[in-house]
């Protein structure tokens, strides 16, 4: 099987059974402006270390599959030209064809995978759009995080989505959603989405030893932590409601489809609100990559406590 080609630094961190975290780069190519982006990318990867772990940023560079990307690679990245976006079902044709893309959760959390990384932070997952019922558009990371066996640390799913519908997808799938700290699953930019989250846990060791158990018990995918918005950075809901349903009305006047409707719904939001989604964007993101770091942290610390692989079973 193919695995991702290893930065040294990441390749001798998962030798040596040291924590490591995933980080994706559909964020930094199609989720956010430049220059603001590469600053993220670049702040999220430290903010990795300073919780104890290695950061492995993933994308597909001339068709090879990367997981830890040096300073020109991931400022091509953030230029995003030439650069597409990756989910489960692009990933091979890109590489199969030598281009490059940016890898969203589903993709990133393949990769993971492949590679023996247990934990991937990023902002938020993709889930079941408003209007699925007729548009049938639902992301491909909620099938992934049934497949893959990775933990994914996130702040729920942007309140551009249908969020009962994503959570009830998420329960036919099987994917464990874990709110952390709170019971409410949290809608991204805010806090509370008003949903009660299925699970709730409050510290990283148990939801390392939860990962773990779903190893031991043969189960495939992976889990959702949904960690809320620092409430310094939070933009209320209530707020935002009526913006997203003027974002939504202009995709829908311009006939956005597909792929687009995500990068297209958070540039007008960001423009609706004077770029405070932005900067609130930002700041869940660095708080994702702490307590990824601090989950990963506990998985390599319970393993090596028991003389087994810190690597996630692959599947
Ligand atoms: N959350 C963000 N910005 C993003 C995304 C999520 O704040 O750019 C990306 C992630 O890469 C996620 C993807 O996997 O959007 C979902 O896209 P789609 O709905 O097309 O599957
Ligand atoms: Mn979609």
């Amino acid at each position: 099987m193919i695995r991702p080609d290893l930065s040294p630094e990441v390749a001798a961190a998962l030798e040596a059974g040291r924590p490591v975290v995933a980080l994706e780069s559909t964020i930094v190519s199609h989720g956010l402006p430049w220059p603001r982006n590469l600053h993220l990318a670049r702040e999220v990867e430290a903010e990795v270390r300073a919780g104890g772990a290695i950061p492995a940023t993933v994308a597909v560079i001339d068709g090879r599959l990367r997981a830890g990307l040096d300073a020109a690679t991931l400022d091509r990245l953030a230029r995003a030209d030439g650069i597409a976006k990756l989910s489960r079902a692009d990933l091979a044709v890109c590489m199969a064809e030598g281009r490059s893309g940016a890898t969203t959760v589903a993709a990133t959390m393949i990769a993971a995978a492949r590679a023996g990384i247990a934990v991937f932070a990023t902002g938020g997952i993709g889930g079941v759009h408003r209007g699925a019922e007729t548009s049938y558009d639902i992301s491909a990371d909620l099938h992934e995080l049934a497949q893959s066996p990775v933990t994914v640390v996130a702040s729920g799913a942007k309140a551009i989505l249908d969020l009962p519908k994503t959570l009830e997808v998420l329960e036919t799938l099987g994917v464990p959603v874990i709110a952390y700290g709170q019971r409410g699953f949290p809608a991204f930019w805010a806090r509370e989405s008003g949903l009660e989250a299925p699970l709730s846990m409050d510290n990283p060791a148990g939801i390392a030893r939860a990962h773990r158990m779903r190893g031991a018990l043969g189960l495939p995918g992976g889990q959702l932590v949904a960690n809320p918005i620092p409430a310094e950075d939070e933009i209320p809901l209530a707020e935002l409601a009526p913006l997203i349903e003027t974002a939504q009305q202009q995709a829908e006047a311009r006939g956005i489809a597909g792929k687009t409707v995500t990068p297209f719904l958070l540039d007008r939001l960001r423009a609706l609100t004077q770029g405070r989604t932005l900067a609130a964007n930002e700041a869940l993101v660095r708080a994702n990559a702490r307590l990824g770091a601090a989950i990963a942290q506990a998985i390599a610390t319970q393993a090596a406590d028991d003389g087994r692989s810190p690597r996630a079973p692959l599947p």
